[in-house]
């Protein structure tokens, strides 16, 4: 007999085929949902300027890239980006569902000082959400995203880690009422000297008081995403971890702290350079897991993308070419079959930031 989804609420079927989809082998998300200061960020990168027109001629080259969807199952878009139409008047939506790729939207509010705590954050964007994930939906979006960090250099302080998981549960029951697949990410930010095990440690702190909340809100697991970081020493600790260290830390703490409900682990690549992203998840997908292993990945997709592009119409095919190549890699070790032969110098090279904030 059939076990029914445990959420009564009307999208639970939606939802979980949603999930499903989006977890499919050999496909992963591509996050492109940089808020206007952050894709500026980009822009100014390769000295072009914060307009709109050039954040729509980024997008466009992204989605409009053939074959994209061999690789990619879902884009996370800034709401800019899911009411937008490329210069030639069709929708992002429409680009991206031709490819049967699913659209996604971020729907926090970013992150703001945290009073009381040790200089931590929280994430902002509860108020209104149900209405505005109800427009998300109607405009085609199937899933989304919010994003909250928390720092080990900081603490985090019980505050800070409680703060977050309860606006990542109140988030997803939010987005699972409204037909949204919520993707659930507490980024454990790279910054610190900390060992893999102090960030082991924290993670599973940080887990455990997700699940919790996540259970208390009635969230169906069946119909969530996770985005976690992946288990690594802090950017200035003494010692490197390899990608089968990561890969051990990591799954290790999935497995004391994700129940095999969940469809995908979908991780974010928080700094590191595409290359090593590419491989962690590589090592990460050697043996079979309860969960499909995959990415969400925005600086590890896009960095050699822009280096490509220039801003320079020519150089939009190159540009596509460098995205679909990382898709490809990334759809590779998401199968477990990826070889880091004929890769790139830029691709090696590492894109953390100290103390770097969207
Ligand atoms: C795409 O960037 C997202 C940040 O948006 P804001 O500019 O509004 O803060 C971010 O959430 C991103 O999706 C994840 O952190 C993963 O990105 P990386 O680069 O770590 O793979």
């Amino acid at each position: 007999a059939r076990v029914s989804v445990i959420r009564a609420g009307s999208y639970s079927e939606e939802l979980v085929k949603t999930a499903k989809t989006i977890a499919s082998p050999g496909r992963g998300i591509l996050a492109i949902d940089e808020s206007n200061a952050t894709c500026g960020k980009r822009l100014a990168s390769i000295g072009l300027d914060n307009t709109e027109v050039n954040r729509q001629a980024y997008r466009q080259l992204l989605l409009t890239t053939p074959g994209l969807g061999q690789y990619i199952s879902g884009s996370i878009l800034f709401e800019e980006t899911l009411f937008q139409s490329t210069t030639d008047g069709k929708t992002m939506v429409d680009c991206l569902r031709e490819q049967n790729i699913v659209p996604g939207i971020k729907v926090d509010k970013g992150l703001v000082p945290l009073p009381g705590s040790n200089n931590e954050s929280w994430c902002q964007g509860l108020d209104g959400l149900a209405s505005r994930s109800a427009e998300y939906y109607k405009q085609g979006a199937r899933f989304a995203k919010w994003r909250t960090v928390v720092s080990i250099p900081c603490g985090p302080s019980a505050l800070a880690v409680k703060e977050a998981a309860w606006g990542l549960a109140r988030y997803a029951a939010i987005s699972q009422d409204n037909g949204l697949v919520p993707i659930v990410e507490p980024e454990i930010l790279l910054d610190g000297d900390h060992s893999i095990d102090t960030t082991l440690d924290v993670a599973e702190r940080v887990w455990a008081e997700v699940f919790y909340y996540l259970a208390e809100n009635n969230v169906m697991f069946e119909g969530i995403l996770l985005k976690p970081s992946m288990v690594t020493p802090g950017a200035d600790h003494k010692e490197k971890a390899d990608p089968e260290t990561i890969a051990k830390y990591t799954l290790t703490m999935l497995k004391r702290r994700v129940p095999p409900a969940v469809p995908g682990i979908m991780f974010l690549s928080g700094g590191q350079s595409e290359m090593e992203a590419t491989l962690n998840l590589h090592a990460m997908n050697q043996s079979p897991n309860p969960w499909h292993v995959s990415f969400s990945y925005a600086r590890a997709l896009q960095n050699s993308v822009l280096k490509a592009w220039q801003g320079r119409p020519e150089n939009v095919e190159a540009a596509q070419k460098a995205l679909l190549a990382r898709a490809k890699a990334n759809s590779l070790a998401q199968l477990g079959k990826y070889s880091a032969e004929g890769e790139s110098d830029d691709a090696k090279k590492g894109m953390f930031v100290k103390g770097y904030t969207y």
